[in-house]
């Protein structure tokens, strides 16, 4: 690890935003100098919160905290989560449906606890739009100016195939500089419920009042995935209709298998703006938590996407790395000379690929000549 990682570590273990942010953004280059970096850091930074949790010695309070006088404050109400754990908590939902005005509104409640909350945005489909749309996507304002909170607002510019491959790592950053709430926004659609669930302890997925065809449609996905379901805007006109909805979803449910045989999820009624059904939710996220932690889900659920990580970033590398090799790129320009003649099938060539990574890898000498060998 370079000295300048090093202090980014320390920096990130002694709560200090800056640096956190920076090995965030490290985190996700794509650059190989940087991959090795990012892969020594999280070691690092895991080992060193782990060691300190252990011996119980608390981190130094933040700068930013101290100095506005609310880090030591005492909290006005009782902390929601006591389990020891950190709460990974998912939002999943529609464009639209109130995913930042909720967490706005959930983080702020959060922080009265005493909690410390940092949120991250998922965008699954940024590789297409570059990420851009991020940054005015995840303002969230009385939440990201608070000194015990942390909003990373800032889009990820450059990275093949989005940011939730590191997802995983974001989030055991923002744990590792004192965060113990940790909040995942999914920004986008489709694929994103499932998607964000190989990465958090509780999905929630908010929803709007009504909902067309598209949503009918996606419905069975979101209720597979989801741990709890929020209707939100049950205010103003959209009341009624909300109800109606949240009866709807109910109805849906009862014919979903339970991800969990100790958790049975549930739809509740809520708007974001208002503050109703906030208590009620925030009451079933304790619950979840407690009921979680007690059994062993929690820990069983996040080994299980450790395993999940492990082998992306995996298959990840190895697709890079073989495609790097002088021997592979060479045999594929020849390859791709016999697919336009069609003298080879593309499920051949593909074969002829792996046979040729697979020697390399095994320190067998190998390159075009070696697979030039083997068609004759
Ligand atoms: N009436 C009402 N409007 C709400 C409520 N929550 C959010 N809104 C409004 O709905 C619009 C979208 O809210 P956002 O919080 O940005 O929704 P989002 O799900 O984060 O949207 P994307 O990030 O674009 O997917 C805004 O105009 C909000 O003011 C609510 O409880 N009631
Ligand atoms: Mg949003």
């Amino acid at each position: 690890m370079t000295d300048t990682t090093l202090a980014l570590a320390d920096g990130l273990i002694d709560r200090q935003r800056h640096c956190l942010a920076r090995c965030i953004t490290l985190t996700e280059s794509s650059r190989d100098d940087h991959k090795e970096q990012a892969a020594l850091l999280m070691d690092y930074v895991m080992k060193k919160s782990y060691e300190n949790k252990k011996r119980g010695k608390a981190p130094a309070p933040a700068a930013a905290a101290a100095a506005s006088g609310t880090a030591n404050a005492e909290p006005a109400l009782p902390p929601l989560f006591t389990s020891g754990k950190t709460m990974r908590l998912g939002i999943a939902g529609p464009p639209g449906a109130g995913k930042s005005t909720f967490i706005e509104a959930l983080g702020m409640r959060l922080i009265a606890r005493g909690h410390r909350v940092a949120v991250v945005p998922v965008d699954p489909s940024s590789h297409i739009s570059g990420g851009s749309i991020l940054g005015d996507k995840t303002r969230m304002d009385e939440l990201s100016k608070h000194p015990n909170a942390y909003v990373r607002a800032s889009p990820t510019r450059g990275v093949l195939g989005g940011i939730a491959e590191h997802t995983a790592d974001v989030i055991s950053l923002c744990e590792c500089a004192g965060y113990d709430v940790v909040i995942v926004e999914s920004v986008g659609l489709g694929q994103s419920e499932v998607d964000i669930d190989h990465a958090v302890d509780l999905l929630l997925v908010i929803v709007p009042p009504g909902g067309g065809d598209s949503l009918q449609a996606a419905k069975k996905g979101i209720m597979e995935a989801a741990d709890l379901v929020a209707v939100n805007k049950a205010d103003g006109s959209l009341a009624m209709q909300a109800k109606h909805t949240r009866a709807d979803y109910s109805g849906s449910m009862a014919f979903i298998r339970r991800k969990h045989p100790l958790w049975k999820p549930e739809v509740i009624l809520m708007s974001a703006r208002t503050g109703l059904g906030l208590d009620q939710l925030e009451s079933k996220l304790a619950t979840f938590h407690a009921t979680m932690s007690e059994c062993g889900g929690l820990v069983e659920k996040r080994v299980k996407q450790s395993v999940h990580w492990m082998w992306g970033q995996y298959r990840r590398e190895i697709v890079l790395k073989s495609e790097q090799q002088a021997g592979v790129q060479a045999l594929a320009a020849q390859l791709l000379l016999h697919l336009k003649q069609g003298r080879v099938a593309p499920r051949a060539a593909a074969g002829k690929l792996l046979d040729a990574t697979l020697r390399s890898s095994s320190g067998v000498a190998e390159g075009v000549g070696a697979a030039q060998h083997k068609q004759k």
